[in-house]
């Protein structure tokens, strides 16, 4: 494997995994998971109401777990996060709480008899390159359904149904359909679109961060 494109993800999440490997893969990027002993590694995150401070955050932590002296293209770490209009943006960074704690169903509860069922997904993804930290955002609009409906994805797929897509949910796409809406879809392309510009022109630092 050529380790110049290699991308270590460091992440606890297979889903998240595999969808990386969907979007990159196919411009000749390898996708590494940064395990320990075996496992995913899961870093701590801290709680602040911005998805980008968490990502910036997690990628310094995830910078010095792996201790990147390998010749790797960089070290990537990525947050998600589920906001529902009618609930101020909840449960937003704490999408992996309330994921743990109130599961899809405890939403659908939240949300019974409530008429505004507009939500989205955001993802921020964080690659340190170079010494640098780039950053990378996608974003998907669309609805809370009234029940958990199809069996693919992760997370909150089942209850989501992207403002494109047919009115299915995400649980009812294939990977490659979910990829074409999905916050991290959009995220990854402008990752791509970033790392194929850098090869042209190698100065490029555009969304950089100190
Ligand atoms: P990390 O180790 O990468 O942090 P995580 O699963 O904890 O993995 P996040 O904190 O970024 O990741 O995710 C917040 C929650 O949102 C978590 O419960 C995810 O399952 C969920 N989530 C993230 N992306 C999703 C997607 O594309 N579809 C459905 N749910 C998603």
């Amino acid at each position: 494997m050529d380790e110049k494109r290699t991308i270590l993800f460091v992440t606890s999440n297979s889903g998240k995994l595999d969808e990386a490997r969907l979007a990159l893969n196919p411009f000749g990027l390898n996708i590494e998971s940064f395990r320990f002993n075996e496992e995913f590694t899961k870093i701590e995150e801290i709680q602040s109401s911005e998805l980008r401070h968490v990502a910036k955050d997690k990628l310094r932590k995830a910078v010095t777990i792996v201790n990147n002296s390998s010749n790797k293209l960089g070290v990537m770490v990525e947050d998600a996060g589920f906001f529902i209009d009618e609930l101020d943006g909840f449960p937003g960074v704490y999408s992996s709480y309330v994921h743990e704690t109130l599961g899809i169903q405890g939403i659908i509860k939240i949300l019974t008899g409530i008429e505004n069922r507009d939500a989205c997904f955001k993802c921020v993804i964080g690659i340190h390159l170079d010494d640098e930290e780039l950053f990378f955002e996608g974003e998907c609009k669309g609805q809370v359904s009234g029940k958990a409906v199809g069996t693919n994805g992760f997370g909150y797929d089942p209850i989501f149904i992207p403002d494109e897509g047919n009115g299915r949910t995400f649980a009812e796409m294939n990977s490659k359909e979910k990829q074409k809406f999905s916050h991290r879809g959009k995220a990854m392309e402008a990752l791509r679109a970033y790392l194929q510009q850098r090869n042209q022109s190698p100065t490029s630092n555009q969304c950089s961060e100190s």
